[in-house]
């Protein structure tokens, strides 16, 4: 069935992981993403290495960001990534444990959505260097709704510790 009558969105998708060969597993997520249906991937940032942000004592991360273009609706491309995080071995203990792989919707086109399984945009990415350094990296026009331009949010954030991995 054509699908020309559904709406195409840009989204901007952030990936981390801090266990089992944390770049492996970035890497090959990128590619998982590159298959889903109904979605063309645009852009990605870096690789960029990040001291644990919430819970310190941890492994560091390996983090980045994508943009796709896709018509799938914020919950189905939700339950997509969740699968993704299943292959790659994600169990969910505790809030900010270590994982094999996060993968988290940050913009929704302008969207801002309030429902009990996903919050549009990501409610703490405005605070979070390694979500926002790779984002300013791919979308340095980007405005956050609810929150404002991402060059001027960016600098709430300039302390924290990241690195960007220029071999990746
Ligand atoms: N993810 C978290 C909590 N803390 N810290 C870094 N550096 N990178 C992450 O991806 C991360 C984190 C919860 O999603
Ligand atoms: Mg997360
Ligand atoms: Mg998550």
């Amino acid at each position: 069935m054509s699908n020309t009558n559904k709406k195409n969105s840009l989204v901007y998708i952030a990936l981390g992981s801090n266990l089992e060969d944390p770049l492996k597993q970035i890497q090959s997520a990128f590619e998982e993403i590159k298959k889903l249906p109904e979605t063309n991937f645009l852009k990605c940032s870096s690789l960029y290495r990040s001291a644990p942000v919430g819970l310190l004592n941890q492994p560091d991360y390996i983090n980045a960001v994508v943009e796709i273009d896709t018509t799938l609706t914020p919950l189905q491309l939700l339950n997509k990534l969740l699968k993704i995080e299943l292959q790659h071995g994600r169990v969910r203990t505790f809030r900010n444990a270590p994982r094999t792989l996060d993968l988290d919707i940050l913009l929704y086109d302008k969207q801002q959505l309030n429902d009990e399984k996903l919050t549009i945009p990501h409610p703490r990415m405005t605070q979070r260097a390694f979500v926002m350094y790779p984002l300013m990296e791919i979308a340095q026009h980007c405005v956050i709704p609810g929150h404002g331009k991402i060059s001027q949010l960016i600098t709430a954030c300039s302390d924290q510790k990241i690195e960007r991995l220029s071999n990746y």
